[in-house]
């Protein structure tokens, strides 16, 4: 890393030190799990060239934008609307938590026994070791479970936090209460920034970040065909990067790589071969650089299609109607956009079971794997709908629960291969 960036991360209060580590971490993780991969698309280059910079150039353009004026909001989840944060000026960056650092410091605020995701972003401010972390200028936090609902009354101690009320349910009350939620948002981001919010600037977010929406969407498409033209893990990481780059270059690379897929599909030209075992991905979110369950599912011979996850399809499968007239009209479709999200923090959840069923059906999945991370009480409990929805229509399960060390990898690997296996031999008899 050039010494320019090296001043960069010294002006945000980074402790170097614990960085330099951290950095030392990453890259030799990320050669080993994308730059080894056979037959990548050309056009993967920008993503690598992302990851490379991670904490340079992107840092570099949210410190540009500061000095204009603008503010750098934090965030935790896919229910805190990003539309909303665009029109009042505002650059959204989803903060990763998906690695284990600075578990230390973040054990002298929360109990041990907590969610790694959790326990990661404490760490990470708490250690100082993330640039993102430090260029924001307020966290955007929800009440979506009850872990991070009360860590965020702690990170509110080193940095502000707002925290927005997500209901438990979806009745009427509860969509009332979320639309006076985004509403109270939408004000206090005005506040924030200083940032009238208008219809005009509303619109322009809304169909911002539809685009960054679409482009996605026509990425997951593409790999509905047989055999499927890029794997999993790359599109898990262009999942997670679009939580953090600029939007409208994000749109314009991942427009260019599905030109690239198409022509592929058109060669019928794919990653692995037709017969490679079709897996979903289900569950907690995986946060950069947490890759490492869909590693092992992918150097076992399988192919990872879709990732029902909120690093996955939860992120962008729904869109924001772009006709609304008036902010009240808009703000009211963002937050119904927002509510269709499957999480696993609502009571009962029947989306979810239902996604899953038509998932596997588009996209032709001979197995789903759900991957929970240790401690997380809504998808570990919510496992159990799953495993009766899918026996209920014949679809194979693996359950996995995890967290972000590399200790269990072998015996994961074990498990996943059995599995694989059972589908292969499953796919025989078919
Ligand atoms: S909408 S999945 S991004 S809350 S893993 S911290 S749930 S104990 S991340 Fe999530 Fe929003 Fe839901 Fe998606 Fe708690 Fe579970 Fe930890 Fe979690």
């Amino acid at each position: 890393m050039s010494s320019a960036n090296r001043q960069l991360w010294a002006s945000l209060g980074l402790d170097l030190e614990a960085h330099d580590q951290l950095l030392q971490a990453l890259p030799p993780t990320y050669g080993e799990v994308y730059l080894s991969q056979e037959n990548r698309p050309e056009k993967m280059e920008y993503f690598d060239f992302v990851v490379a910079e991670i904490h340079g150039l992107r840092i570099q353009e949210l410190q540009e934008h500061k000095a204009r004026g603008g503010k750098v909001i934090g965030t935790f989840c896919v229910f805190v609307p990003e539309e909303i944060i665009r029109a009042a000026g505002g650059i959204c960056i989803g903060l990763c938590s998906g690695v284990e650092i600075g578990a230390a410091q973040a054990q002298k605020v929360l109990p041990g026994s907590i969610c790694p995701l959790i326990k990661s972003f404490m760490g990470f401010k708490l250690a100082r070791v993330c640039p993102y972390f430090e260029s924001c200028d307020l966290v955007v936090g929800e009440t979506t479970c009850d872990g991070k609902k009360k860590a965020f009354e702690i990170l509110n101690d080193y940095v502000p936090v707002h925290v927005m009320e997500v209901p438990q349910l979806k009745r009427g009350k509860d969509k009332a209460l979320w639309s006076s939620e985004v509403k109270d948002f939408l004000t206090r981001m005005e506040e924030f920034t200083g940032h009238k919010i208008t219809a005009t600037s509303l619109r322009r977010a809304i169909e911002e970040v539809n685009g960054k929406r679409r482009a996605l969407w026509r990425l997951a498409d593409l790999r509905k065909h047989n055999p499927t033209p890029i794997s999993g893990k790359d599109s898990l990481l262009i999942e997670q990067i679009a939580m953090y780059d600029d939007v409208g270059r994000f749109t314009a690379k991942v427009e260019e790589l599905c030109a690239e897929l198409e022509a592929r599909v058109r060669e019928n030209k794919g990653v692995k071969g037709p017969d490679a075992p079709r897996i979903i991905v289900t569950g907690t979110p995986m946060a950069i650089p947490n890759w490492k369950v869909p590693h092992l599912i992918e150097i076992s011979g399988a192919v990872i299609v879709a990732e029902e996850l909120c690093t996955g399809l939860r992120y962008f499968e729904n869109l924001i109607p772009e006709e609304g007239g008036s902010i009240e009209e808009m703000a009211e479709h963002v937050a119904a956009r927002y509510l269709k999200t499957n999480c696993a923090c609502f009571t009962p959840n029947p989306g979810r079971m239902d996604r899953l069923v038509e998932l596997a059906k588009e996209y032709r999945a001979d197995g789903i794997i759900h991957c929970s991370l240790t401690f997380c009480d809504p998808y570990l409990i919510e496992a159990n709908r799953v495993a009766r929805t899918l026996e209920k229509h014949d679809i194979p399960l693996l359950q996995i629960e995890t967290d972000y060390g590399q200790g269990d990898t072998g015996q994961l690997k074990t498990r996943i291969e059995a599995f694989l296996e059972m589908v292969r031999s499953r796919k025989g008899r078919v």
